[in-house]
C-alpha cells in the first residue's frame, strides 16, 4: 500500500468524522476486561500468570513476576554507553521542568485569629504502567517515574509487559533504575492493572496507577478508578499541525510520518490556508515515507485518520484545531507565539521550525504523557500534582467560632442537622461563659 495522506477542505464531513475520533472498540473489550479484574480480585498471581500466558505472554510463576536486582545490573551491561548518556541527559531536562511544577503547603489568618491552610503530601506508592513486549519505551519510564519522585513519591512500582521468552527490555530497565523506579513487575494488560489495583500476594496495591497502555490497559484503569486513582484514559497517538506558507513541507512531512509510525490508529492531521503548501506535503510524505521500516503502520494510519485540511484561513484552522483538542499542536506559522492566545484545548503546543514533536517526546522536558482523543479539553499533561494530594487545615478560635457561630447553626437547621448546631452551641456556651468571668 502506498502511503498516501489526503487532502480535504474544511466543510468536508470527513473532517467532521476525524474530529469524533475517540475510543474505537473500547466498549466490546469491556466485559473481557470486567472478566480479567475479578479473576485477578479473586484468585490473585495465579490468574495474573494466567491471562499473561493466555494473551500470548510466557508461563511465570507468582514468584517470577518480580525483576530481581541481578537483572538490573545485567541489564546495564547490555545497553550502550551513548544511549546511558542520552537518557542521562534526558533525566536531567525532565527533572528540572519537574521540579518548576511542585506546589507548596500554605497557612494564612482568616477573620477573630482563625487559621487556615492547605498541607500538600505525596502519594505513598504509586503504579506506573509501560508499555513493552515487542516495544521498549524508556522514555515513557521517565516521563512516568519522574514527576512521582520530584513529588516525594517513597514507592514508585512499575508494571511492564515482558517479550515471549520473559524477559524485559534493558534500555527499559536501565531507565528504571535510573530514574528510581523501586520495584519493577514483569506483567501488562488489564491483568497488571488489577494486580497493582487489588494487590496480591506477589504484588501489593498502590494508591494510583499512570501511564499509557493498549484499550485494555486503559479500559482496566477507567474500571478500577475510584479504588485507586488514575491519570487520564489516553489513546492512540495524535499530532494536529497548523502551517501557513513560510513552513517547510518536508519539515511538516516529516512530524507528520513521525506521528504515523506510533501506530496504525495514530492521527496526523495538518491544517493550511495554503493549498500550495498542502501539495508539496502531500508529495513530502510520500517520498519520505517510502524510505521508512514502518511503512506499512504509517500508510494505514494516514489513510484512516490522517489529512491535510484546507481552511479559509488561518483564523478558522486555530477554532478547528481547539474542536479537535490535539495530544500534540504544532505551529509552522510566521510568528508563532503571536497565535498562542489562540489556543484553547492541547496537551502540548511545539512553536516554530525547529521545535519537531520527537524533541518532545524524549528530552526536553515537558511530560509526554498527554491528553489523547479530544480530552485535551479537560486532561492535563501528566505532572508532579498528579502524584500529590491536598488536605485542608481548619483551626478556629473562640472569638472566630463566635464570630460565624449563628451562621452556622441556621444552615445546619435548613438541613435539619441539630447535632451540627449542637456542636457548635455547646462551644459558644463555655467560651460566652469564660469571657463573663475574664
Ligand atoms: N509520542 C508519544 C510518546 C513517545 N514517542 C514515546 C516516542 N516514544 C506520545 O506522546
Ligand atoms: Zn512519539
Amino acid at each position: 500500500m502506498a502511503p498516501l495522506i489526503k487532502i480535504l477542505q474544511s466543510g468536508d464531513p470527513a473532517v467532521e468524522r476525524l474530529m469524533h475520533r475517540n475510543g474505537p472498540g473500547l466498549a466490546e473489550a469491556a466485559a473481557a476486561v470486567a472478566e480479567v479484574l475479578a479473576a485477578v480480585r479473586d484468585r490473585g498471581d495465579e490468574a495474573v500468570c494466567e491471562y499473561t500466558a493466555r494473551f500470548g505472554g510466557p508461563c511465570l510463576l507468582p514468584h517470577q513476576l518480580k525483576v530481581s536486582a541481578g537483572e538490573i545490573e545485567r541489564a546495564y551491561g547490555l545497553v550502550d554507553d551513548e544511549f546511558l548518556q542520552a537518557l542521562r541527559l534526558a533525566l536531567k531536562n525532565i527533572t528540572a521542568f519537574h521540579q518548576k511544577q511542585l506546589g507548596h503547603s500554605w497557612i494564612t489568618a482568616g477573620e477573630g485569629g482563625a487559621i487556615l491552610g492547605q498541607l500538600i503530601r505525596p502519594l505513598r506508592r504509586v503504579g506506573i504502567y509501560v508499555p513493552g513486549g515487542k516495544a521498549s519505551y524508556p522514555s515513557s519510564v521517565l516521563m512516568n517515574a519522574v514527576p512521582a519522585k520530584v513529588a516525594g513519591v517513597k514507592e514508585i512500582v512499575m508494571a511492564t509487559p515482558p517479550a515471549s521468552d520473559g524477559t524485559v527490555s534493558p534500555y527499559t530497565l536501565v531507565a528504571a533504575a535510573e530514574a528510581g523506579v523501586d520495584e519493577i513487575y514483569r506483567m501488562g494488560g488489564a491483568q497488571a492493572i488489577a494486580a497493582l489495583a487489588y494487590g496480591t500476594a506477589a504484588v501489593p496495591r498502590v494508591d494510583k496507577i499512570t501511564g499509557p497502555g493498549s484499550s485494555y490497559v486503559t479500559l482496566a484503569k477507567q474500571q478500577v478508578f475510584g479504588l485507586v486513582d488514575i491519570d487520564m484514559l489516553a489513546g492512540p497517538s495524535e499530532v494536529l499541525i497548523i502551517a501557513d506558507n513560510t513552513a517547510d513541507p518536508a519539515f511538516v512531512a516529516a512530524d507528520l510520518l513521525a506521528q504515523a509510525e506510533h501506530d496504525e490508529m495514530a492521527s496526523p492531521v495538518v491544517l493550511t490556508p495554503c493549498p500550495e503548501l498542502a501539495q508539496k506535503v502531500q508529495t513530502e510524505v510520500a517520498g519520505q515515507a517510502f524510505l521508512l521500516p514502518r511503512k506499512e503502520i504509517i500508510a494505514s494510519s494516514l489513510e484512516n485518520y490522517g489529512a491535510i485540511i484546507i481552511t479559509n484561513n488561518l483564523e478558522e484552522a486555530f477554532d478547528l484545531a481547539n474542536r479537535f483538542a490535539p495530544e500534540h499542536l504544532e505551529l509552522m506559522v510566521a510568528e508563532p507565539f503571536r497565535w498562542l492566545s489562540r489556543v484553547e484545548n492541547a496537551g502540548a503546543v511545539f512553536l516554530g521550525a525547529h521545535s519537531p514533536e520527537p524533541v518532545g517526546d524524549y528530552l526536553a522536558g515537558p511530560n509526554h504523557i498527554l491528553p489523547t482523543g479530544g480530552t485535551a479539553r479537560f486532561f492535563s499533561p501528566l505532572g508532579v500534582e498528579e502524584f500529590m494530594k491536598k488536605i485542608s487545615l481548619i483551626a478556629y478560635t473562640g472569638e472566630a467560632l463566635e464570630q460565624v457561630g449563628g451562621a452556622v447553626m441556621r444552615l445546619a437547621g435548613v438541613e435539619g442537622l441539630f447535632a451540627h448546631a449542637g456542636a457548635v452551641q455547646a462551644r459558644l456556651k463555655k467560651y460566652g461563659r469564660e469571657k463573663g468571668k475574664g
